[in-house]
């Protein structure tokens, strides 16, 4: 069997990298159609030697296909998922519309692939910060329990898209030049005030909450609880922009239930875990960086030490491609175990 897959977005930073994923996986695709938004409809996307046209997304568009792959943000999601379900598709959503509604499954499929089989029709992927940090915890969870973490991010430009991206690559050449660096796309668009990301480092992704997290961090904190399966898990989170094109790193600190635990106990946890690698050697300076996760699969971890004062703590610095693992490659994942065990 073969199946009709859509890709909504197929013109954004995680679309385009879902279209060369595609390409390079072996799922049994019958047909592609390339969807998006009026703006981007009309583009031309290559998929397998062949020249395909992005066409404008509508309900109808949904017809006959088998697996819709969202990624064009949370309106269109929230406007054409149920319209994608009602007519027999299966949604993986890449937006943060549909992820905390119990109806719906979270998925980091090295994580909680079984969660995947209670779907109505919509599966929610996770935010890029969260699922490789959850992809590091969940096997500490298992092995050793899980009462706290505290995590500052380090994340990357393309996540907020590609036109900051552009904005990166300008305010670089800007400040180069001894010229006034422009700035209208970071912290978040819809916001009033705009700041350099190049040469700087914003302590702001997404817009700010009653409480004074960012919606970001917000969004780590509640999609690890739901991912993790644990509510009452202690977790709090600082974000922050640096001026890199992609990978986001994360300092995450970890409270476990065993107060005798060794860093090679750690290690070799990871080490066994799916979609983790372990490149942790001070002896050889040996750490993952933004640069050496790029382009790659996996979530890397290194720099893990234990605590000074408290037996229980330990801390990681985790690397992983944001637009791949924390995005792209995700949500094709979860449609391979989807179609692999037959819960479309
Ligand atoms: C960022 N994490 O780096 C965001 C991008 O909820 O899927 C992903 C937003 C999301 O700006």
């Amino acid at each position: 069997t073969t199946f009709t897959i859509a890709v909504v977005g197929a013109t954004g930073a995680v679309g385009q990298k879902i279209v060369q994923l595609l390409e390079e996986r072996d799922m049994p695709i019958g047909e592609l159609k390339l969807l998006s938004s009026k703006r981007s409809a009309g583009k031309k996307v290559r998929f397998k030697n062949e020249e395909l046209t992005v066409e404008e997304a509508a309900p109808e568009s949904f017809e006959n296909v088998d697996i819709a792959l969202f990624s064009a943000g949370g309106s269109i999601s929230k406007k054409l998922a149920p319209e994608a379900v009602e007519r027999g598709a299966v949604v993986v959503d890449n937006t943060s519309a549909y992820r905390l509604d119990d109806q719906v499954p979270l998925v980091v499929p090295e994580v909680n692939e079984d969660d995947l089989q209670s779907h109505n029709g919509i599966i929610a992927n996770p935010n890029c910060s969260t699922i490789q940090m959850v992809a590091i915890l969940k096997p500490i969870q298992e092995a050793f329990g899980l009462n706290r973490v505290i995590v500052s991010t380090y994340q990357a430009v393309s996540g907020s898209g590609n036109e900051a991206c552009d904005e990166l690559e300008e305010q670089t050449r800007q400040y180069m030049n001894g010229d006034e660096m422009t700035a209208d796309q970071l912290p978040v668009k819809g916001d009033e005030k705009h700041f350099p990301i190049a040469f700087n480092a914003l302590p702001q992704i997404d817009s700010f909450q009653e409480n004074g997290y960012t919606f970001e961090e917000m969004k780590m904190i509640h999609e690890s609880k739901k991912i993790l399966h644990d509510q009452k898990l202690a977790i709090a989170a600082t974000c922050v922009r640096l001026p890199i094109f992609t990978s986001h790193a994360e300092s995450v600190y970890a409270e476990v239930e065993n107060n005798d635990l060794t860093v090679n106990d750690i290690q070799d946890e990871l080490e066994r875990a799916n979609g983790v690698v372990v490149e942790d050697d001070p002896t050889t300076q040996t750490y993952p960086t933004p640069l050496s996760a790029e382009g790659k699969e996996d979530v890397f971890a290194g720099r893990i030490r234990k605590d000074l004062d408290n037996d229980y703590g330990f801390h990681f610095w985790i690397v992983s491609d944001n637009l791949i693992k924390g995005a792209a490659l995700n949500t094709i994942q979860i449609a391979e175990r989807l179609i692999h065990n037959k819960w479309l």
